[in-house]
């Protein structure tokens, strides 16, 4: 048995089922071990039915696929239909969400409303919608038409999202070297089409499509949802909350969201509320919602709800025995969950047509019935706890709290307090003076081949001392919520004088007897966006390049094809991403200069890649100095 490599909670997670003889991660990925190196290293193919081909990049075997594919061919290939895989995942999430709202608006969906009308109207203005006599329908269905135009154009327009979000003088460098997109749709099919067998060969060429995938993920994906979801159920703001597994309460009815979309779980929250009656007379004390993954964090930004488990406890939390039912959209849900339930009293729910899951319970998750369908899942939840009552649980205690809700509108009304006028005035000149020494988003998952190094906390601590801001998001916002770092308390335990003097000031003017957290968390994976929309504000407000700020992001425990996507969008704005583990690209010399050299000279970004987290952070810093030095700052 694997012991103390990991939290307390989760290390006692795993150890209760190694007693109960249930299978985990951890167990399977020693199952695995050795992993297949040419899979590792990106040069396995398998687009056709001559291979599968396997090229040695240490010259020890075949150099060339049957068809003549190189190395090179093979591993940007397969690069670009991991992102691919990120970037429809992302866009299938943002097209959901406005379909959903679509219906809203045709009055078939009578479950949802607008949220936020000035999130509306700021989207229409920008996106150049003449609204002066228009009613909020009317506004709203031609933001609506503008999406789906992103979806479906066949001209060469670039996106309106792109139009929208992007930094204006990234638009001109992406259209310049003919990076620009104008269909999210196309550009998926199109990436698909020219990977396939006997077509694109040359390596840079595919490299350049897997800039463009980047450009889809960030502006129909990870814009659009942002943009919708917060229409529809409203723009975050700073709130306290929990988070951990000790979240968990035996007496209560726990339902634990799981997956990506609000669409779902708002409803279900909402039921959770209006059947607490049903809970009690069911013996319950109530029924307590709690958030894994990045519907978690879509859950605790806006309601508060608390962040119980990220994707590497999303099995481990059903071993507690206490979760009556766990509700699942998309994405991220581990094949695992069902059989681990079956050993409890627990339900897996699963409600899209294209998730399901042997040994799940499905209830199609329609928005034209989504009060009935989520009553349906409480009601489900309340009668699997009537089996669980009185029957024995382990819940870890561990929890810890934190402030959530960082959206770049919450961190506007504060800055707007110190500067009416210009709120950005004063990052900027603590960012100038040296308070605040850079900007790093954390982004993406744990990694169960990582988390026992502690990567991502011990790379957050050594940054903040540092006085380098950190933002977050995703599964790496969960990680930061467990170890204590979204609090006021970590601004003093953890911070340089520098950054703790601007937190300080910060949380005075936004009415706060504490310090700001000196990590922020920013939202789910989706909501990278915001963090994108803070460094726009940033470059456009300094009339800089994007590449040209001090700041840089991070994904230190890379899981997902989706954070493969959202990493390549970052190259294309400029920034340098810095990764762990190995991406798939080494068995290629050329990708591996490209991404990690050749490519500062087109759009500013490079990859970094970098397993020690010590040395990771000097890299970034050093990134940043560089930065600093530039801007004569
Ligand atoms: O989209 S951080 S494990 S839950 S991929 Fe998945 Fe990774 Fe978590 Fe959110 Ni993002
Ligand atoms: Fe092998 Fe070429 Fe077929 Fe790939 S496309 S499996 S390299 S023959």
């Amino acid at each position: 048995m694997i012991r103390d490599q990991f939290d307390k909670p989760t290390q006692a997670l795993i150890d209760r089922a190694h007693d109960l003889g249930i299978s985990t991660g951890i167990e399977r990925l020693s199952a695995q071990e050795p992993q297949c190196g040419f899979g590792q290293l990106g040069t396995c193919c398998r687009m056709c039915y001559m291979g599968p081909c396997r090229i040695d990049p240490f010259g020890n075997g075949a150099s060339a696929g049957v068809c003549g594919a190189t190395a090179d061919t093979i591993v940007c290939r397969n690069l670009l239909r991991e992102e691919v895989g990120g970037a429809a995942s992302h866009v299938g999430h943002a097209r959901h969400v406005v379909l959903t709202f679509k219906k809203m608006l045709e009055g078939k969906a009578p479950g949802y409303r607008i949220a936020d009308r000035e999130k509306l109207y700021e989207v229409a203005a920008g996106l150049g919608i003449q609204t002066d006599g228009k009613d909020e329908k009317e506004v709203a269905m031609m933001v609506v038409e503008k999406a789906l135009e992103d979806l479906s154009r066949q001209d060469e327009e670039p996106m309106n999202w792109i139009k929208l979000r992007a930094p204006r003088k990234e638009i001109d460098l992406w259209s310049k070297k003919g990076l620009m997109v104008s269909n999210a749709h196309n550009e998926i099919e199109e990436a698909m089409h020219r990977t396939s067998m006997g077509n694109d060969e040359d390596p840079v060429n595919l490299l350049l499509a897997c800039l463009k995938i980047g450009l889809v993920d960030g502006y129909a994906g990870l814009h659009m949802a942002t943009d919708f979801h917060d229409i529809l159920f409203g723009t975050p703001s700073v709130k306290k909350i929990e988070a951990n597994l000790g979240v968990l309460d035996k007496d209560m009815v726990n339902i634990a969201m799981h997956g990506h979309n609000p669409v779902l779980s708002e409803k279900i929250l909402e039921w959770s509320e209006k059947l607490s009656d049903e809970a009690k007379a069911a013996g319950a004390e109530g029924v307590n919602v709690v958030g894994v993954c990045c519907t978690g964090n879509e859950l605790t930004m806006r309601q508060g709800v608390p962040m119980a488990a990220h994707n590497l406890q999303s099995e481990l939390i059903l071993l507690t025995g206490a979760v009556d039912a766990m509700v699942v959209d998309m994405q991220c849900i581990w094949p695992s969950i069902t059989r681990i339930a079956d050993c409890f009293q627990t339900k897996v729910i699963t409600t899209e047509s294209f998730v399901k899951m042997q040994g799940a319970v499905h209830v199609a998750f329609e928005p034209e019935e989504a009060d009935r369908k989520a009553e349906d899942v409480v009601r489900l939840a309340i009668e699997a706890f009537k089996q669980r009552k009185g029957k024995d649980v382990f819940i870890p205690e561990e929890k810890s709290i934190g402030m959530v809700g960082f959206s770049v509108e919450a961190v506007l009304d504060v800055l707007k307090k110190i500067d009416a006028d210009d709120p950005l005035m004063p990052v900027i000149d603590n960012i100038k003076n040296g308070n605040i020494y850079g900007v790093v988003g954390f982004a993406g998952c744990p990694s169960i081949k990582l988390r026992n190094t502690f990567m991502t906390e011990t790379m957050v601590k050594e940054l903040l001392k540092n006085n380098v801001l950190v933002v977050t998001t995703g599964c790496t916002a969960h990680i930061c919520a467990q170890a204590g770092l979204l609090n006021s308390d970590a601004t003093e335990k953890y911070c340089g004088e520098g950054l703790k003097t601007v937190l300080k000031a910060l949380g005075k003017a936004a009415g706060l007897d504490v310090a700001l957290p000196p990590v922020w968390h920013m939202g789910s994976c989706v909501d990278n966006s915001r963090i994108a929309t803070l460094i726009k504000a940033l470059a456009e407000r300094l009339d800089v390049r994007v590449s040209q700020l001090p700041v840089a992001g991070s994904a230190p425990e890379l899981v997902q094809e989706k954070a493969v996507s959202i990493g390549t969008w970052l190259l294309a704005l400029g920034l340098m991403v810095h990764i762990a583990p190995h991406p798939r690209i080494l068995g290629s010399p050329i990708a591996t200069k490209v991404l990690t050299e050749t490519l500062e000279e087109i759009t500013g970004g490079k990859a970094f890649v970098e397993l020690d987290p010590y040395r990771a952070v000097e890299g970034l810093l050093n990134h940043i100095k560089t930065k600093r030095q530039a801007l004569g700052i």
